[in-house]
């Protein structure tokens, strides 16, 4: 795909949050002559409603307030442009970069988030992505809790032509995982990724699953897991916020991949997840196929919202 239908394709998923927030700017500010205290209220709240998050919302407005008054800003059709400029700096948090690359042995990902967020869709999406740009990938089938989730996986690796480690149903996700790194390395693997459960019955237990397969994976690869993504349902707004909370104190969370933006009007939420969590979001899922999975580029994605 070129660069154009990329963003085309983008802009048509995010359509619904387009419309939902773009859209409801633009007819508020049809016709505005001057920039009041009433207009910019009306403003925050569309952002708000979008769940960019109070918190993120507010600290926009005082930047777009401060403006007003300096009188950098005046014309109310300045300030879509003015929004969307503070809304990409947001987004734009230092990190380190995902690079897929371990310096002993293969790179490990411990994919973790609660049920029926897209994990294992992800999962594949994500395997597809690095067996296109030339790296051997292995999948483990560490969500032992359904025996239904590890022939999903099962059918995802078929179907793309890549290795899935397994034990039965009810096996230990820890003892799963351990297989699967020793089978990584005794087979040269570039990239493994392991599915996990995502059952959130108690915390405690899902903090010691967690922290268990954490500790039986570096015994065979002492920095695995490189990196730790949390999935996150874009459509469950706010709450996903909470969720990646509880993740993190449970398990550190290196990145974060954000899925159905296809599915909701509230699309600000990454907005949110970034600038309050300043956990990096390293890829969006904006569909249920295989293409549907992106690395995340603010500028671009901000363009996607704005044009
Ligand atoms: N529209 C849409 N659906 C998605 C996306 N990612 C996953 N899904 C769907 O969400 C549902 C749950 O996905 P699954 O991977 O089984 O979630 P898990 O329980 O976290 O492993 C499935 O029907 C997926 O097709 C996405 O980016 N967009
Ligand atoms: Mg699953």
């Amino acid at each position: 795909m070129n660069k154009t239908s990329f963003l085309s394709r983008l802009k048509d998923k995010m359509k619904k949050t387009r419309q939902g927030f773009v859209r409801k700017m633009d007819e508020l500010l049809l016709g505005k002559r001057k920039i009041d205290d009433e207009l910019l209220d009306d403003l925050e709240e569309i952002l708000v409603m979008s769940d960019m998050g109070v918190a993120t919302v507010q600290e926009i407005f005082d930047e777009v307030r401060t403006k007003v008054k300096r009188h950098e800003l005046s014309e109310p059709s300045a300030l879509k442009n003015a929004i969307k400029e503070l809304i990409k700096k947001k987004l734009e948090q230092p990190s380190s970069p995902l690079n897929f690359e371990s310096e002993n042995g293969p790179f490990v990902i411990l994919v973790v988030g609660v049920n029926g967020v897209g994990k294992t869709t992800t999962i594949a999406k994500l395997a597809n992505f690095l067996k296109n740009q030339g790296k051997k990938v292995m999948l483990v089938a560490a969500d032992t809790f359904r025996a239904a989730a590890i022939e999903q996986l099962e059918i995802w690796g078929e179907r793309l032509g890549i290795p899935v480690i397994k034990h039965g149903p009810n096996a230990d996700p820890s003892a799963v995982a351990y297989d699967g790194l020793e089978a990584a390395i005794k087979r040269g693997v570039d990239v493994v990724i392991v599915d996990t459960a995502g059952r959130l019955h108690t915390k405690v237990n899902l903090m010691e699953e967690l922290k268990k397969i954490r500790r039986v994976m570096s015994k065979k690869i002492p920095d695995a897991p490189h990196e730790v993504l949390l999935v996150l349902d874009a459509t469950t707004g706010q709450n996903a916020l909470s969720q990646a909370r509880l993740f993190n104190e449970a398990t550190p969370i290196s990145g974060i991949v954000l899925t159905k933006l296809d599915g909701t009007a509230k699309g600000g939420i990454v907005v949110s997840i970034v600038n309050e969590l300043k956990i990096p979001v390293r890829f969006i899922g904006i569909g249920e196929k295989m293409e549907d999975l992106r690395p995340f580029d603010p500028a671009e994605f901000v363009e996607a919202l704005f044009e």
